[in-house]
């Protein structure tokens, strides 16, 4: 009977194909990314595109021009249908031309005053009509990866639908590196990463060179990605043996003509775990003689290196520090091993110290301030954006604007540690604008951190910009199909951080999901909402590390034993029977006196500080009353329970996409955010139970019970979450 049985459905199969016919092979998975080149349906667009560029003309014989070629080869006809010319000759009839400016397109196209406004990888896209009354779209540049970046641009005016009959666009980056941060282990983990392991499958390297990693250098090249920091800052000294250093150049190959440069994370102590040397301090001779060989066997490997990134004297790693040195000795050893070469020092200033008792926000800039004009030239301080690490919300770092003499790089992070992992969809640009848009006033009105970094308000000979990657082995690359959104506004900020978020999502949905206007005007909602819909329910008010310990997943707020006092969730509510936050004011930890002396101000007094940061400087009885007339603790339950309701909306208001999205992709999303109602849910009940052990108040009227106990929640435990240091 069995027997039968199985044949039966052996023949079904056969007959029905099912056995074959791997549903997964069908359609959009989300490997594609942005570059998901789909048929434009607007007809009139799409025509009037057909009529203006269906004769193309690409000038040039390089790597990066045959990338163009064949970007250009895989997008267009998708995009339009497939009648498209190709001829290396000017085009006969409309058509689009892709030439670096030499003297005829100059003297044609009146080129001149466009080139002197663009740098060596800006590009000019413009509507230009030749002798024979033809109107072409030209796409110039004075570099190949000039017209590789304006070629992707080109690409995605028309996935977004934006119109080519009038264009003139001129356009160079506004900060010169635009990096992304892998922390990658070199056994493919990925520390605080949530999609897979890591993408360099570092066994098979040399030889073995994966689609995934062209994949990968296009989809950073598309959004100006220029440079990879492809390990992990907590770094492992063997990246430098000269069998990995195979590895790296391997990868450095495949990168370079979609202009992105390699870099490395050393190990400070590297002269010592793989020179032979008895010390790594940076003033021994020995010691910057290894380095400076070492450099000069990169190099050879591979002459575009871009630098090292250094994490030193932090959380356990070596550093100069070891030796009474400063960050700036260290720094300048191993940048004068780089600048023969033209390469870069990354110095991190994520720096806390084990036995300093300074409260841990103040410790950065008490460290670093004092040695502004103290760095070589080829040094960058890489500052994350907040003064703590990376929480859903944070004030400005108050080192941006303080070090008037040194190049200050900004790292955010795009893996989301706090920030729900790879099941909460959490759109960042929102943060990132924040950030970018914060006005230090350190030299009045106007003294944006984005104006810092990019060199505008002092010069800099460095301006540099960093994301720690949340890109993994995963076949959609982020974890969460939104997870790729932050990818992409990351890079897009790194090239004009000007852009709006909102924008940002738009041309992100429509290059990525759907074309469908009132589908993308949904979406975006949704995503310009999302991020501050986790701060209600993780960390309203300016509350901040709230998460559980070591792998942060969850909450985790009444947790005081860890090893040390600053990484203790109670370390920063500080909550108690008079009420919550950490009093960062002069009567307090004084944090505020690291910021100008307008923000000094504010953030001194509790009716002046901006709400969503008033925990963050202020340490209030929990009757406090607030703007709104209600008193703190009302306050913060109703941001608790406003977070999971949004959620949940943002929930109903996927689902009523279902029509427009690819089906893998909606589900993908769907099914995580269901995970994310459960864990909001999860945070606000056990947070609201925990604080409520404080404020012996009850909930606000109306707002219903947690159903689980506080016991319940303290008793979760998560010995394999991903991503663990
Ligand atoms: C913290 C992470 C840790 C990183 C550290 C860093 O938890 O895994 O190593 O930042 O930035 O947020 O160095």
């Amino acid at each position: 009977m069995k027997v039968i049985t199985v044949l039966l459905l052996f023949f079904y199969c056969v007959v029905s194909g099912k056995a074959w016919s791997n549903e997964y092979d069908q359609g959009d998975d989300g490997y594609r990314l942005w570059l998901n080149y789909t048929f434009i349906e607007n007809d009139t667009q799409r025509l009037l595109y057909l009529r203006q560029i269906a004769n193309v003309q690409l000038v040039g014989q390089s790597d990066t021009i045959s990338i163009i070629d064949r970007e250009l080869k895989k997008a267009l006809p998708t995009l339009l249908g497939n009648s498209i010319n190709w001829s290396t000759n000017v085009p006969q009839s409309n058509g689009l031309i892709i030439s670096k400016a030499n003297s005829t397109l100059r003297h044609n196209y009146k080129l001149d005053h466009s080139l002197k406004m663009i740098n060596n990888e800006g590009f000019i896209i413009k509507t230009v009509t030749d002798q024979k009354q033809n109107q072409h779209v030209l796409v110039t540049a004075k570099s190949d990866i000039g017209l590789l970046y304006g070629t992707y641009r080109l690409i995605q005016l028309m996935q977004t639908g934006k119109p080519l009959s009038d264009v003139n666009i001129v356009e160079s980056p506004k900060i010169a590196l635009r990096m992304l941060n892998h922390w990658d282990d070199l056994d493919r983990h990925t520390e605080r990463g949530y999609a897979g392991e890591s993408i360099w499958d570092w066994h098979k390297l040399p030889q073995y060179k994966e689609q995934r990693y062209f994949d990968y250098a296009r989809a950073n090249a598309s959004i100006g990605i220029n440079g990879t920091v492809v390990n992990n800052v907590n770094a492992n000294s063997l990246i430098l043996t000269p069998a990995w250093l195979e590895k790296v150049r391997s990868l450095a190959d495949i990168f370079r003509p979609y202009g992105i440069k390699i870099y490395l994370s050393i190990k400070f102590s590297s002269p010592q775990q793989i020179g032979n040397l008895s010390t790594s301090d940076p003033i021994d001779p020995n010691v910057q003689k290894w380095w400076q060989g070492k450099a000069a066997e990169i190099y050879k490997l591979i002459p575009d290196f871009g630098g090292f990134l250094v994490k030193a004297n932090s959380e356990g790693q070596p550093g100069p520090g070891d030796y009474g040195r400063t960050h700036a000795q260290g720094a300048n050893m191993l940048a004068k091993a780089l600048q023969p070469y033209g390469g870069n020092v990354i110095w991190r200033a994520f720096v806390y110290s084990h036995e300093e008792k300074t409260e841990r926000s103040l410790q950065a800039y008490n460290e670093f301030v004092p040695l502004d004009g103290q760095f070589e030239k080829n040094v960058s301080i890489q500052v994350k954006n907040g003064p703590i690490d990376f929480q859903p919300r944070e004030p400005f770092s108050p080192m941006f604007g303080a070090m008037p003499k040194t190049p200050l790089a900004m790292e955010f992070q795009i893996t989301q540690e706090y920030l729900g992992f790879s099941t909460h969809l959490a759109y960042l640009a929102t943060l990132y604008k924040e950030v970018l848009d914060a006005d230090t006033r350190v030299k009045g009105i106007g003294s944006t951190v984005a104006k810092i970094i990019d060199g505008t308000l002092v010069n800099k000979n460095i301006t540099a910009i960093a994301g720690v990657a949340n890109i993994g082995s995963d076949r959609n690359w982020t974890g969460h199909i939104f997870g790729q959104a932050n990818w992409y506004a990351y890079g897009r900020l790194a090239w004009d951080h000007d852009l709006t978020a909102d924008e940002i999502a738009q041309d992100w949905i429509k290059m990525t999901l759907t074309q469908e206007q009132s589908s993308v005007n949904s979406i975006t909602n949704m995503m310009m909402r999302s991020r501050e819909n986790i701060v209600n329910y993780m960390t309203p008010l300016g509350l901040h590390h709230l998460m559980d310990t070591g792998h942060h997943y969850g909450p985790g707020p009444w947790v005081d034993n860890l090893g040390r006092d600053d990484w203790n969730p109670v370390y920063y509510h500080r909550a108690d029977d008079y009420g919550i936050g950490l009093d960062r004011t002069s009567k307090g930890t004084n944090a505020v006196s690291q910021y100008a002396t307008y923000w000094q101000t504010r953030f001194e007094d509790p009716a002046k500080t901006p709400q969503p940061l008033l925990l963050w400087f202020h340490h209030l009885p929990w009757d406090y009353t607030m703007p709104s007339g209600d008193t703190l603790w009302n306050e913060l339950v109703k941001h608790y329970y406003r977070g999971v309701v949004a959620t949940e909306q943002m929930e109903k208001d996927w689902l009523a996409q279902k029509n427009h999205i690819a089906p893998h992709q909606f589900n993908q999303v769907k099914m995580a955010l269901e995970i994310q109602v459960e864990e909001a849910k999860w945070w606000r009940d056990a947070c609201v139970l925990y604080f409520q052990t404080y404020s012996k108040r009850p909930l606000p009227n109306g707002l219903s019970k947690p159903d689980k106990s506080l016991d319940y929640f303290k008793s979760l435990t998560f010995p394999y979450a991903p991503g663990q240091g």
